[in-house]
């Protein structure tokens, strides 16, 4: 039995705003928005992940600022963390598994089809903007 493997989300907050991102893969995801990252690889830390990931998906320098409280199972040996994360550098563009971006200010948060597991994260997020 392998230990459950950890995949990272990153709510990216930037000048009032959070970003959310349209799946264009696979199939069954397509269409539906999500908080971007990806899954930890070995020898990594889930931080590490975070910018990684952000790096290959969004083309953008990141740092995580604080993980949201909580986990939600995905499928069977993967859950979903998230962090906030802040924009060190660089512009967010849909570079792979993307296919459109928006920059959603509060109130805004369900005019987008979010995954289901990404909902509580992006709630709690949001409450986190308003106090910025
Ligand atoms: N997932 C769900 N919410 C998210 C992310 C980044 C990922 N915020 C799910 C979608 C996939 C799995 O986790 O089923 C792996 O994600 P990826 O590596 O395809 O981004
Ligand atoms: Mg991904």
């Amino acid at each position: 039995m392998s230990a459950v493997r950890v995949v990272v989300g990153g709510a990216v907050l930037d000048r009032g705003r959070l970003l959310a991102a349209r799946r264009s893969a696979p199939p069954e995801l397509a269409g539906r928005w999500e908080l971007p990252g990806g899954k930890v690889e070995d020898g990594e830390t889930p931080e590490q992940a975070l910018v990684r990931e952000l790096r290959e998906e969004l083309g953008v320098a990141v740092e995580p600022l604080a993980r949201i409280p909580g986990e939600w199972p995905l499928k069977p040996g993967l859950v979903l963390q998230v962090w906030t994360v802040r924009l060190v550098s660089g512009t967010p563009r849909p570079l792979q598994d993307h296919d459109a971006l928006r920059w959603l200010p509060p109130g805004d948060e369900d005019t987008v089809d979010w995954l289901d597991q990404d909902r509580p994260a992006v709630a709690e997020a949001m409450t986190r903007l308003v106090k910025q």
